[in-house]
């Protein structure tokens, strides 16, 4: 025992209380892997729990057939690789008993008893701010006095009450899944009742209705559940963790789910039924969860219609195990997407209900009304049973910190009061307010949207480290700021509106407890991306913590860690990590061929009703041109786009994704512009070009297929420059006539002084330098205020209607905003879309920038009504599928 603990302990006796350095409630996995850290860092602890023994949710859960769903190779600690060659798991998913004699051996190994004490309740847990340190007082045995608090309560932890009427009236026996009898219940003979189908019930199911005399299942909400297919170790996955284990855990702590899969590029609309139904019938055969979840295609958890064919498949299947059609009918899900909610993994669940002796009540169309001394009465039936078994499932998340409440911070603020509208923190690991208090997996980390293992270990590992550095620096308080804690709040409503799970009542959102408020608790952004940014927490100096210490001044680098999009923030790790020459650097044939070569590897886009090429005769000869046009019967209105690229790069097919998806959007045709570049072809070439083409497509929009009448205009960047000056050009010329402009991060102006050109010169791909070059090789010096090349310059009185789009961190931001104020201060209708946390290149990445996708929706919006047209394009035609699915609205709401 270190010197420190023994004399922590002798003060124990001395004073009553416990002296420790840390107080960690639970001892589950987290608990047990604090205990140990701390322990080698030097730091004394406690750790306090309600249990008789280790373990956690894996000593409470032991109703019939609990298992992980996680396969157990991968549930496992890897800190210690001599520990993952101590321990062999016998099963691909290991059962509750066996996880809970995996987690008895890791406390023996490691010594962990003796600094755990069990059958202990926190009953309030106090900060002194005078002291600088947490007071706790507990239902057993010494109070505890502690410099660090932190909860490792786990995320189910907190049984749901039944909220059905009668149950003190139930004569028989009732049983709560997590809170099973340690010591067993012999169901044999018995009628059985189980209520709810989550993951708790539909391992159980199967195993009680073998036991049972007759078993009825009330189900509110069906699930989807795909068979786990237990046995051994699967062989792949045995080689490949046996090939190189330390790579195998790597793989794991960097991917997105915290289990070593890749990531998924192909999207389902690129792949044919055929293609879509080996892939599932793969994954169905898998047995895996994150398998099912994140390798059939890449748009499969972030878009309705390509989450919508899975949920088609599954049905498929249970319609195939069910004989009875009611039954089966009642066991598909039809009210979520697939994986919005946590999905089970079963072993005969569905077979089960072709057993004489089971019965579905659907609740959904015979609610329960109330339970008697003698059954369950529903709207339609009374069941006679003998036991009850409530597998309703858990307060999930906060309900684990809040069981022991009252945790009381800085001004006697308690955490329930602070959270009474959702959980508040900073990295789902602190809160604002609560100094030196932290969570293991809290609300706001990856926690149950992740391999927990794995996201245990990193929070742990991160948590330990800050806390011996914070020692060895001389401060004794942590604390996140507001400004830190407020911008992690958007970070992580950002990232909800990347995934489809928002659109699912779930404990994920807190919608499985009366009166609690929802919102995503976890966070969607992944294990690898979070781990990033905990990283760049630490290494840019403690960013968004305040620490203090007696003998050192305070420290606060204030700030948010994530400003950017969760998947900007990808895309530009991404390019980061290519160490791209700088695209100026290439020449202009050399950055040419890059950008086609780049474009190459791109989605290409969704399909559309037809593209087709040709040529319009330019001022000085032949334009190529392509036209993207909607599968819906036109004429349609004609958009005149002009393609991005600094009047250097691209082509009319550069921007091909952007111009599909506008179309899908719009229900337009676009007419994509192949102008001449610089440096062949220098100012003013780009802005005639645009101009003179616009004319010919106005004159010819018949002839195109397109309806008669005024055009619109649009483009991004340079094109967004073209755009702007053609509509000026009209104005000045006499035609043609233009019903609105659309200007994505558009070129206006030649002055780089505004502070977007600092702000984001460099890290946003579009760069200042790249704009020098762009601008030296198109237009000289002296010509560069010409409002061709200038809109800014120019009259913008009577333009036609805008809608201009700028980006946060996009070197031309100010320029583009600087023109839509100007066109609105001379009363040319203008409306701003100023994306945040968005770079120039956002809304062009169509289908790899996802958050890209509402702006679209707006900007879309605004061509429509320019036009003249209602806001939405109608169903059925534009969509890949060709399916108005009842999801549509949700889909809608969600893109
Ligand atoms: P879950 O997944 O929350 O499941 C609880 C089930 O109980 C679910 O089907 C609920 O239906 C149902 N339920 C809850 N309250 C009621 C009432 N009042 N009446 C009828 N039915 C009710 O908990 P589990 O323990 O199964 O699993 C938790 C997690 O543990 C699991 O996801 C894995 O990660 C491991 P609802 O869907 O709310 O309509």
């Amino acid at each position: 025992m270190p010197d420190a603990m023994v004399a922590a302990r002798a003060s124990d006796k001395a004073h009553g209380t416990q002296q420790v350095d840390v107080a960690v409630v639970g001892a589950g996995f987290a608990g047990l892997y604090l205990l140990h850290r701390l322990s080698k860092a030097g730091l004394t602890a406690v750790a306090l729990d309600e249990a008789g023994d280790v373990g956690g949710t894996w000593y409470w859960n032991r109703y019939p057939g609990a298992r992980c769903d996680i396969q157990t190779i991968d549930y496992s600690y890897t800190f210690d690789p001599e520990l993952d060659q101590a321990w062999t798991w016998s099963e691909k998913y290991a059962t509750q008993p066996e996880i809970l004699r995996y987690l008895g051996f890791v406390a023996d190994r490691y010594d962990l008893r003796r600094d755990i004490r069990f059958k202990t309740k926190v009953t309030e847990a106090r900060w002194d701010d005078a002291a600088e340190r947490w007071q706790l007082t507990t239902n057993n045995g010494a109070p505890v006095s502690c410099r660090h608090y932190i909860m490792a309560t786990g995320c189910l932890s907190a049984p749901k009450p039944p909220e059905i009427d009668g149950v003190k009236d139930f004569e028989g026996k009732v049983y709560f899944t997590g809170r099973w009898p340690h010591d067993g219940v012999n169901l044999a003979g018995k009628r059985v009742a189980v209520i709810g189908t989550g993951s708790s019930a539909i391992q159980s199911i199967p195993l009680i209705a073998e036991q049972a005399a007759h078993l009825t299942v009330f189900q509110r909400t069906p699930n989807f559940a795909l068979p786990a297919g237990n046995g051994p170790a699967p062989e792949d996955r045995k080689t490949f963790f046996e090939s190189d284990r330390a790579a195998y855990r790597e793989q794991a702590r960097q991917s997105m789910t915290g289990v070593p899969y890749p990531q998924q590029t192909v999207v389902s609309w690129q792949l044919s039924d055929t293609e879509r139904r080996e892939r599932f019938e793969r994954a169905w055969a898998a047995g895996d969860l994150v398998h099912i979840l994140t390798q059939l295609w890449a748009d499969q958890g972030v878009d309705f219609d390509g989450n919508a064919l899975i949920g088609e498949l599954i049905r498929e299947k249970i319609g195939a195990a069910v004989k009875d059609p009611e039954t089966a009918a009642a066991l598909m899900p039809h009210d979520h997407p697939f994986g919005a909610k946590r999905p089970c993994l079963d072993t005969n669940y569905y077979a089960t209900y072709n057993r004489p002796n089971v019965t579905l009540v659907n609740l959904r169309q015979e609610p329960i009304k109330a339970i008697t001394a003698g059954g369950i009465t529903t709207g339609k039936r009374h069941v006679d049973v003998d036991v009850i078994v409530f597998a309703t499932g858990f307060d999930a998340m906060t309900g684990a910190i809040r069981a022991v409440h009252p945790i009381t911070g800085r001004g006697g603020k308690s955490l329930t009061d602070v959270w009474a509208q959702g959980p508040q923190t900073y990295l789902g690991l602190t809160v604002e307010g609560f100094p030196n208090f932290f969570m293991i997996t809290g609300p706001g980390s990856p926690s149950v949207l992740s391999n927990m293992a794995v996201s245990i270990e990193q929070h742990v590992d991160w948590v330990v480290d800050r806390l011996a550095a914070l020692r060895d620096a001389g401060f004794t308080t942590i604390e996140p700021t507001e400004t830190a804690q407020t911008g992690w709040g958007r970070h992580m409503a950002d990232c909800s509106m990347v995934t489809l799970h928002r659109l699912a009542n779930t404990w994920y959102t807190g919608a499985n407890v009366p009166g609690k408020v929802q919102g995503l608790m976890p966070y969607t952004g992944g294990v690898g991306p979070y781990r990033s940014i905990c990283d760049e927490v630490t290494s840019r100096g403690m960013l968004g913590f305040k620490l203090t210490g007696p003998e050192i001044a305070a420290q606060c680098n204030d700030g948010e860690v994530v400003r950017l999009q969760p998947d900007v923030r990808l895309v530009l790790n991404l390019l980061a990590s290519l160490n791209l020459p700088p695209i100026e650097s290439m020449g202009a044939q050399g950055a040419c061929a890059f950008v086609n070569e780049f474009n190459k590897g791109r989605p290409a886009g969704r399909p559309i009703g037809e593209i087709a090429d040709g040529t319009l005769p330019g001022t000085d000869g032949p334009l190529p041109y392509r036209v993207y046009k909607p599968a819906a019967p036109g004429p349609h209105p004609v958009v005149v786009y002009f393609h991005g690229g600094g009047w250097v790069l691209g082509d009319e097919q550069s921007d091909e994704p952007f111009c599909r998806d506008m179309v899908r959007r719009t229900g337009m045709m676009f007419v994509s512009v192949g102008y001449r570049h610089a440096p062949e072809h220098r100012f003013p070439t780009a802005a005639e070009d645009g101009y003179a083409a616009t004319r010919w497509i106005a004159e010819h929009a018949t002839e195109l297929g397109g309806k008669p009448g005024p055009v619109l205009v649009a483009g991004w960047s340079a094109g967004g420059n073209i755009a702007a000056v053609t509509c000026q050009l009209a104005r000045d010329r006499g035609g043609p006539a233009i019903a609105g402009q659309l200007l994505v991060c558009p070129v206006t102006d030649c002055s780089f002084d505004r502070p977007s050109y600092n702000d984001n010169a460099t890290g946003y791909f579009l760069t200042r330098s790249l704009m020098y070059w762009f601008w030296d090789l198109y237009c000289s010096p002296a010509d560069r205020t010409d409002p061709r090349v200038s809109p800014l310059r120019g009259k913008v009185a009577g333009l036609p209607p805008a809608f201009v789009v700028t980006c946060e961190f996009d070197p031309l931001r100010d320029e583009g905003i600087a023109y839509a104020e100007a066109m609105a201060a001379e009363g040319v209708p203008v409306e701003q879309l100023k994306a945040g946390g968005h770079f120039h290149s956002s809304f062009a990445m169509v289908d790899v920038v996802i958050t890209g996708a509402p702006g679209r929706v707006q900007m879309a919006q605004a061509l429509r009504r320019f036009a003249g047209l209602p806001p939405e394009v109608s169903l059925g035609d534009e969509h890949s599928h060709g399916h108005a699915s009842p999801g549509h609205r949700i889909a809608a709401a969600a893109s």
